[in-house]
């Protein structure tokens, strides 16, 4: 059966279905089955990791064969009996201890980033973060409320640091930076604190937690703390000129509507902010994954 309306239709399934295949892969990293599977370094059976782990053994079998139609794990039979052990991808990615580990990240989309999405409609309606309505928090701060607890700080800083095992190397080749001896990465509080003495200043994912004028406070600080012939490095996910992709961007963007104050932004628009603070000869480069760079120069 191949009606003209198929192609739609497995789109609108797939679409329709996206949360639940992401659910099931932060369930399976919360529970520990894929550092489990690492440590024992053989396959086990279902009863086995649903004890070890202290699940239920209907739930976990459920779990656990998802999982296999999802290449997150291999399945093999021995006497009849199902025996499960980490495909490369989960020893890659999703093992806490993965020379590529994402884990962090993941469990912060599924504890944090999840709960603000159920509130997508209403940033919609009102343009603005639901991590009132999330979580209950009522504070102005934006920094307060990202960071409800200690623990939720060290798992999104965790996970922050993870995403350059990934697009880190990338991100540092789309420019000759032997120029500048001294690089400094801004983090923390940078609105308030003083910025350290440096050649090179990197913002990574910073600008798209603000409004303009927040970054343009910002950047003129940056602006303000370079000498002549020094640099800023920008590393954002940036978008197309007339925003209609990379998909990836735009749905970044969507969740900085949800967990920030800010959004992705296109090259002119990068351009733009960078220009205003007294940068020039800028330079946006595409990495064609996920993070691409902006270089300026004072
Ligand atoms: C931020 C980055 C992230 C602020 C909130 C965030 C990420 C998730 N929540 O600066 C990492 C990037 N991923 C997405 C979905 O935006």
């Amino acid at each position: 059966m191949s009606s003209p309306e198929e192609p739609w239709c497995r789109l609108l399934t797939e679409y329709t279905n996206g949360f639940l295949v992401s659910k099931v892969m932060f369930t399976a990293c919360e529970l520990g089955i894929f550092d489990l599977l690492e440590g024992t370094g053989r396959p086990l059976g279902s009863e086995a990791i649903a004890d070890l782990l202290g699940t239920s053994h209907h739930g976990m079998e459920l779990l656990l064969n998802t999982c296999v139609g999802l290449k997150l794990l291999h399945r093999e039979t021995d006497d009849g009996k199902a025996l499960y052990q980490n495909t490369a991808l989960a020893t890659l990615y999703l093992t806490q201890s993965g020379p590529k580990s994402q884990y962090h990240m993941l469990l912060y989309y599924s504890k944090t980033t999840y709960v603000c999405w159920n509130y997508l409609t209403e940033a919609v309606r009102e343009g603005k973060n639901q991590y009132v309505r999330a979580f209950g928090k009522s504070s102005q701060e934006l920094f307060e409320a990202i960071y409800r607890s200690e623990e939720e700080l060290l798992t999104f800083m965790s996970g922050l640091n993870e995403i350059w095992s990934i697009c880190g190397e990338e991100v540092m080749a789309s420019f000759d930076l032997s120029p500048f001896p001294l690089i400094c990465d801004l983090g923390g509080d940078f609105f308030k604190e003083t910025i350290p003495e440096a050649n090179l200043y990197i913002l990574a994912r910073v600008l798209h937690d603000w409004g303009d004028e927040k970054c343009l406070q910002l950047l003129s600080k940056i602006y303000q703390a370079c000498k002549p012939g020094c640099g800023l490095l920008v590393v954002e996910t940036v978008l197309e000129d007339n925003k209609t992709g990379p998909l990836v961007a735009q749905l970044y963007s969507m969740n900085m509507l949800v967990q920030t104050e800010g959004k992705e932004r296109t090259a002119a628009e990068y351009r733009g902010l960078l220009t205003a603070a007294g940068f020039s000869r800028i330079q946006v480069k595409r990495t064609g994954n996920l993070y691409d760079a902006i270089l300026g120069r004072k």
